[in-house]
């Protein structure tokens, strides 16, 4: 059976989007599409974040989802986050269009993201290698320009 997810993410500012996951059984890797709006052309870091909590906005949202005590990184380094997803890029349009593909994310089992936060930040992920302690917690990604808890979808 095929297991679907999508976020809505939004913000304070003019950033917001939508991004849908699919995942085509237990063990498959996750595909994630959508577009996110209102971005300054560039790369901007894009993580699911341990709680789906939104109280105080996206920074109740805690730290980069790390369920192995790993080191930030990137998306295909083994020394990661779960929830690390890399940068996805704006165009001179403000829009960043979303096409992942990711094997370390599940929406099933003990591990599963649903429940959890998308962010996009301000600025770009350096994937770790920014050289300071910062870099291998955030990437140095900077502020949230939004978020969305992860949700069942049909
Ligand atoms: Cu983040
Ligand atoms: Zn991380």
């Amino acid at each position: 059976m095929v297991l679907k997810a999508v976020c809505v993410l939004k913000g304070t500012g003019e950033t917001n989007g939508v991004v849908r996951f699919e995942q085509a059984n237990d063990s498959a890797p996750v595909k994630l599409t959508g577009e996110i709006e209102g971005l300054t052309p560039g790369e901007h870091g894009f993580h699911v974040h341990a709680f789906g909590d939104n109280t105080n906005g996206c920074i109740s949202a805690g730290p980069h989802y790390n369920p192995h005590s790993k080191n930030h990184g990137g998306p295909t380094d083994t020394e990661r986050h779960v929830g690390d997803l890399g940068n996805v890029t704006a165009g001179a349009d403000k829009v960043a269009k979303i096409d992942i593909t990711d094997s370390m994310l599940t929406l099933t089992g003990p591990l599963s993201i649903i429940g959890r936060t998308m962010v996009i930040h301000e600025k770009v992920d350096d994937l770790g290698k920014g050289g300071n302690d910062e870099s291998l917690k955030t990437g140095n990604a900077g502020s949230r320009l939004a978020c969305g808890v992860i949700g069942i979808t049909e």
